[in-house]
């Protein structure tokens, strides 16, 4: 298998398709298998490198669903587009990435970081799938309650720095990993804008890095909203382009289309 870059080289975005009820960032639109399905498809036709389906909400305050619950949302549209276009499975679970995995799956996003299920890294590494590491603070349901850090980007970077050795110690590839600031998992607008800032600090871990800051409450906020609990798409491409001008590899977006176009734009400026 190629290493993660070369299959997905700068700058590749990663679709979203949350096949939720309650996602604020897409308002629950995929939740039946058919539309998944059809969202990831376009999104495939409108550039996307791959597309992350995920089942259980991230979302701050979110709490968490049961195996059969995840299971019973991704499977059908994980089988209906198996063969059809590069998968990523946003999962936490060990269970559902093997059954992902075994569709054809070929990367596996866990907002935990291997913390969440211990019998995940092994699936990993047995699978030889890719694999996103991404940092976040606490859980999705307490991680937005005053999240405080001596120096954001340094503490981002220690933090991804142990769970790559972990995943390494366990017998998964370096060249397969890539790594996630984690935008909007316990941090506040300044940390997050930050973390875009100082990219270069996480870049010194020698993986690439995954963003994912489409749609997020931060953008609403920056620009004016305090209660915001979404941002705009024109704040999500300026984020996007932004990240991508500091390094980042994979950009993870809603809105694949235009997100592909100011990337293309982007690029043939700063390749
Ligand atoms: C599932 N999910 C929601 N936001 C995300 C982000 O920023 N990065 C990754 N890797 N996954 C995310």
């Amino acid at each position: 298998m190629k290493p993660i870059e070369q299959r997905f080289p700068r700058p590749s975005v990663m679709g979203v398709v949350n096949v939720t009820p309650d996602s604020f960032s897409d308002g629950g639109v995929n939740f039946r298998a058919e539309d998944g399905v059809a969202s990831a498809l376009r999104m495939r036709a409108e550039g996307a490198a791959i597309v992350d389906v995920g089942g259980e909400s991230t979302r701050p305050g979110s709490g968490a669903v049961s195996l059969e619950e995840e299971l019973r949302r991704v499977i059908p549209v994980l089988e209906r587009l198996a063969g059809h276009l590069p998968i990523s499975i946003d999962t936490a679970k060990a269970e559902v990435a093997r059954r992902a995995l075994s569709l054809g799956a070929e990367l596996v996003n866990d907002v935990t970081a291997l913390r969440g299920d211990p019998e995940l890294v092994d699936v990993v590494a047995e699978s030889g799938a890719y694999l996103c590491l991404m940092h976040m603070r606490g859980e999705p349901r307490t991680m937005q309650a005053n999240p405080q850090y001596d120096d954001v980007a340094s503490e981002v970077a220690a933090f991804l720095e142990q769970r790559l050795a972990f995943a390494v110690e366990h017998g998964i590839a370096e060249e397969r990993i890539c790594l996630d600031p984690g935008i909007g998992f316990g941090k506040t607008v300044e940390h997050n804008f930050e973390l875009i800032a100082r990219l270069d600090v996480l870049l010194a871990l020698g993986r690439p890095v995954l963003v994912g800051f489409s749609r997020k409450s931060s953008l609403g906020r920056l620009l004016g909203d305090p209660g915001a609990t979404t941002g705009p798409l024109s704040a999500s491409l300026a984020a996007a382009v932004a990240a991508y001008e500091r390094g980042a590899t994979i950009l993870r977006a809603h809105d694949v289309k235009e997100h592909v176009e100011a990337l293309a734009v982007a690029a043939a400026v700063t390749p």
